[in-house]
């Protein structure tokens, strides 16, 4: 029987070490998904990289890896080390597929975006020693398909309470900045809907009453997303996901959303400055109106967190000094910040190369813990002083007890407060060590 190993790298430290956790909280879909579509003489073995060791003498055939931002630096390392023991490699995921032609440097074949309409000619190329360099054939618009995902391979694994369902993938917005936007370029493609509830069952019978949705953006489609709903809600399951902050004008949605069991929603809601917005293609994004939609979300009982930017045209370290208040007066209990990286493939990078503002030349640097773009009104040093400054001011005892402790919801469910408290504490800690905190 042949074998393929399946590896979803973890990325380094400030010390070139894997960064390795207890427990993966957000597990990705790629690994389950990839191994649903190997044929059944082939054995396949899926590695969490930050959960458990990778097997290098492993007898596999075929070795899958997986790229995803900077973690991209360690995929290549692993690849080096494996294509040294004579073994083919396969790249796939956001970070290869974007950068196609560099990747190809560093192992025997790249998929880019989607596998699955590629992943068998790939795997019967592989076994007729005819492997090609370069895999491509997107999805095409509307609907797409896919196997169950083979969930069985990492349910054994210490992992979170909930695991990955995917309904779409893409988004109809084009932010300049965003990878999705890049290999999707405003499409949004969806599953049938009886596919979507076929994996969220099986999450159910593998004994979880909790999934992640997984998608981009799931306010992407209203009709297909008010389907959706009536579907889940059926199943009495939570659920949590990711969409644009203009649900927050819907009232009827948003009810719907609740009912159907979703508990968390999070939002790129990136700068509050106008400006920043209009210059990342984001100017259907009104700053003025977060706090009103973000109370009206919470209004239905559904969790708030965000996700921003730092080091957009329009900031300046007064603003992003501002964040602080912002984020403290809407009580957002695990918010998370990134510094604006113009990441190879997007438009916010094509725009800062030709301008001459890349303040680094070496990619594989771009890790978001340092700028490595000439912002317009500070200097990168700045900036990354300013991004480290604004998380030490928000995960500061005294912050995470006003958004976690000191509000309204809190006599309702204490547990839930108390469980995002000491994941303050724990990225409290990342931060320290000058890590970007992530929801691992
Ligand atoms: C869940 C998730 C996570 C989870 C779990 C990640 C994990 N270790 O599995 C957590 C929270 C830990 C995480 C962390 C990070 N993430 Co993340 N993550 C996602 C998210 C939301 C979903 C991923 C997913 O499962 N998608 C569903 C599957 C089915 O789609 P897919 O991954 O694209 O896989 C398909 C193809 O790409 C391909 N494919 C994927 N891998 C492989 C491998 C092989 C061998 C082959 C052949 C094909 C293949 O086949 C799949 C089926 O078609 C995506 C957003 C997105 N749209 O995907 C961001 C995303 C992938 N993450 C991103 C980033 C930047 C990160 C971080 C660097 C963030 C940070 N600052 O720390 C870290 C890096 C972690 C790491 N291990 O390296 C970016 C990647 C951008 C880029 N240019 O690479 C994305 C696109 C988000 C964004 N909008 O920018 N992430």
């Amino acid at each position: 029987m042949k074998k393929i190993l399946l590896i979803q790298p973890s990325p380094y430290d400030q010390n070139h070490k894997p960064i390795k956790k207890d427990k993966l909280y957000f597990v990705g879909l790629a690994m389950p998904l990839l191994a649903a579509m190997m044929p059944e003489d082939w054995e396949t073995e899926i590695i969490l990289e930050i959960l458990e060791d990778i097997p290098f003498d492993t007898d596999a055939d075929l070795i899958g890896i997986s790229t995803m931002g900077h973690g991209v630096i360690r995929s290549i390392d692993i690849a080096k080390e494996f294509q040294k023991r004579g073994k083919t490699v396969i790249f796939g995921g956001y970070m290869a597929s974007i950068m196609a032609e560099e990747s190809t440097k560093y192992c025997d074949a790249v998929v880019i975006g989607d596998a699955e309409l590629v992943w068998q000619e790939l795997l019967a190329d592989f076994e007729n020693g005819n492997l090609k360099r370069i895999y491509e054939k997107n999805l095409e618009s509307g609907t797409f398909s896919t196997p169950v995902p083979r969930f069985d391979l990492i349910v054994k694994k210490n992992i979170g309470d909930f695991l990955p369902v995917q309904a779409g993938r893409g988004c109809p917005n084009n932010c300049s900045f965003c990878s999705v936007a890049c290999l999707y370029q405003g499409r949004y493609i969806k599953k049938p809907l009886e596919e979507v509830i076929r994996d969220i069952r099986q999450v159910k019978a593998l004994g979880f009453k909790k999934f992640l949705l997984l998608d981009d953006n799931i306010f992407s489609d209203r009709v297909y997303l008010n389907s959706l709903l009536v579907e889940i809600e059926i199943l009495g399951m939570e659920w949590m996901s990711q969409c644009e902050i203009r649900i927050g004008e819907e009232d009827e949605m948003l009810e719907k959303l609740a009912k159907s069991g979703c508990i968390t929603l999070s939002f790129g809601l990136e700068s509050l400055s106008a400006e920043s917005l209009i210059k990342m293609n984001k100017g259907w994004a009104n700053p003025l109106e977060y706090s009103r939609l973000i109370k009206n979300i919470q209004k239905f009982g559904i969790d708030v967190s965000t996700e921003m930017v730092v080091g957009g045209e329009g900031d300046t370290l007064d603003s992003i000094r501002m964040t602080k208040n912002f984020i403290e007066d809407n009580k957002i209990s695990v918010p998370r910040f990134y510094i604006l990286t113009p990441i190879p493939g997007t438009q916010f990078y094509k725009d800062m190369k030709t301008a001459g503002r890349l303040v680094k030349d070496n990619i594989y640097s771009f890790d978001g813990t340092q700028a490595v773009h000439r912002p317009v009104h500070m200097t990168p040093d700045e900036l990354t002083a300013a991004y480290w400054e604004l998380y030490e001011s928000l995960f500061t005892i005294n912050s995470i007890i006003k958004r976690n402790i000191l509000r309204r919801e809190f006599l309702k469910k204490p547990g839930k407060y108390l469980f995002y408290c000491i994941v303050n504490l724990y990225y409290k800690h990342q931060i320290n060590k000058r890590i970007t905190p992530n929801i691992f």
